[in-house]
């Protein structure tokens, strides 16, 4: 499962269903099924933690979806980053650099909206406080965010 971490991939932010924001409050950068393809086998669906750019920005906190979305019976598999950072724009047509460093846990269906965004919100705390582990500061500077 986590045999392939860290994980590096880049790709076009596109268009998803425009649930995130609207109905979750939690916006999520979706990537092309080209990227979502390219995945490793042994990357499991589930959700994930790490580090993303957009274009030369700074380097922030994301948190992962990778899969179907079970709580919205999703036909396609997806990859969500949800960027730990306050933006004003949205940012569609950019670039989305990320490296995926730890595993939170499975994919899971709710009975509720409000039962999936607090489990997203763990998720992001979780994130945040893995994220500070000084083994995981190198992956920031990575040459991987600073190369066009
Ligand atoms: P979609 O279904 O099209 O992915 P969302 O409602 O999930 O729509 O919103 C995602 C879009 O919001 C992103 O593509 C990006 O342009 C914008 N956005 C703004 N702030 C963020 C953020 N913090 N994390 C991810 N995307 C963000
Ligand atoms: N969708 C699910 O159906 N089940 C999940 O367990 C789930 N976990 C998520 C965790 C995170 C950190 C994020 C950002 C999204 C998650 N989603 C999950 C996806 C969510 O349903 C999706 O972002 C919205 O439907 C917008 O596309
Ligand atoms: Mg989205």
């Amino acid at each position: 499962m986590t045999t392939s971490l860290p994980y590096f991939t880049k790709g076009e932010v596109v268009k998803g269903f425009g649930r995130g924001s609207k109905e979750l409050g939690i916006p999520t950068a979706n990537f092309p099924i080209e990227v979502v393809q390219k995945l490793p086998k042994n990357i499991d669906t589930g959700v994930y933690y790490g580090w993303t750019q957009v274009e030369d920005s700074p380097v922030y906190k994301m948190v992962m979806s990778v899969g179907w979305n079970p709580f919205y019976k999703n036909k396609e598999k997806s990859m969500e980053t949800h960027i730990i950072h306050k933006f004003e724009d949205d940012f569609y047509g950019k670039i989305l650099k990320i490296v995926i460093l730890g595993y939170i846990r499975p994919e899971m269906d709710f009975s509720s909206i409000e039962a999936l965004k607090e489990t997203i919100w763990e998720d992001i705390k979780k994130a945040e406080l893995e994220l500070e582990r000084s083994d995981f500061q190198q992956y920031k500077s990575n040459s991987f965010f600073s190369q066009q």
